[in-house]
């Protein structure tokens, strides 16, 4: 299936993408303030292209469960230093995490190319600022905010609603003038969804192929590898591989992680055991 990345047609195959997690938070602005904050998300940045990643993907503001929004100026004065100085100087597609329009609408000034919004272009004013780039874009699925969405975690069909959920965003999306081509889709790990929904749509995630788009696996060292593993987010890896392959098993081919080397290994011996010919049997 072909991926439109504004002039770019990407051919979505066997081979996996991977958007490597940079973070401006608040904690490394505590000691040095802004300067330093960004100073870090770019040499972050730069070693995660340096590791593999084909796309970075920069965010400011946590959607951690339970987290607090933050104010559209302290996002922006936190993405803004780090877009300037990366969109010229680095040579992978930059993409901006952010459900607000302004955020999007400056990181698009900026030269970001991908607009990923966990709400999935909920806002009206989201849809027009995607409606008037030629971005491509992360439609995620998750309900209520990260500040709620743990009440909301209630499902009586979950692959049904994620189906019923993606189809609506999709028209929009098109009645709003954005080629198809240009969406990719993502379930949401951990978004509104607990143990056992997140590990039900890992099973079956192969049925939100239906739409014929690319889809997006956002499960690095989160919660639900925890709970399986029992281990705290520093001991995650190894979990949050397993998880990757079996995602690329069932059809994901992007994948937002924080390890971009280890996931690029495993990833790349997933594809090969996918692609491998058959040999005449002995
Ligand atoms: N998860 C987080 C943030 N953005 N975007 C997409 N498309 N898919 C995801 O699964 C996704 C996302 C989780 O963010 P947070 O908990 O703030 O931590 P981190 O950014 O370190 O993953």
């Amino acid at each position: 299936m072909k991926l439109q990345l504004g002039a770019d047609e990407l051919d979505i195959g066997s081979a996996p993408i991977l958007m490597g997690i940079v973070n401006v938070t608040p904690d490394s602005f505590s000691d040095g303030g802004q300067f330093l904050g960004a100073e870090a998300a770019i040499r972050q940045a730069r070693c995660l292209a340096d590791e593999g990643a084909d796309w970075i993907d920069i965010g400011g503001e946590s959607t951690r469960p339970g987290a607090e929004p933050v104010p559209v100026e302290e996002e922006l004065a936190r993405v803004t230093p780090v877009l300037e100085r990366l969109a010229g100087s680095i040579s992978v597609p930059i993409s901006i995490d952010t459900y607000k329009a302004e955020v999007a609408a400056r990181a698009l000034s900026l030269g970001a190319r991908i607009l990923n919004d966990v709400t999935g272009f909920r806002d009206e004013r989201m849809v027009e600022v995607a409606a008037g780039s030629s971005a491509t874009l992360i439609v995620m699925h998750m309900k209520g905010d990260p500040e709620t969405m743990h009440d909301h975690a209630r499902y009586d069909d979950l692959v049904g609603e994620l189906i019923d959920y993606f189809g609506g965003r999709i028209d929009r999306l098109v009645r709003a003038g954005i080629r198809r081509e240009r969406i990719v889709l993502d379930p949401g790990i951990g978004f509104a969804k607990r143990r056992s929904h997140n590990l039900a749509i890992l099973q079956r995630l192969d049925e939100l192929l239906v739409f014929g788009r690319p889809l997006l696996l956002g499960i690095s060292r989160k919660r639900i590898v925890g709970e399986v593993t029992g281990q705290t987010e520093s001991g995650r890896l190894a979990g949050s591989l397993a998880a990757a392959v079996v995602g690329y098993g069932k059809g994901a081919r992007i994948f937002r992680v924080h390890d971009v080397a280890a996931t690029r290994d495993a990833l790349r011996v997933a594809e090969a055991i996918a692609t491998a010919p058959p040999v005449p049997r002995d």
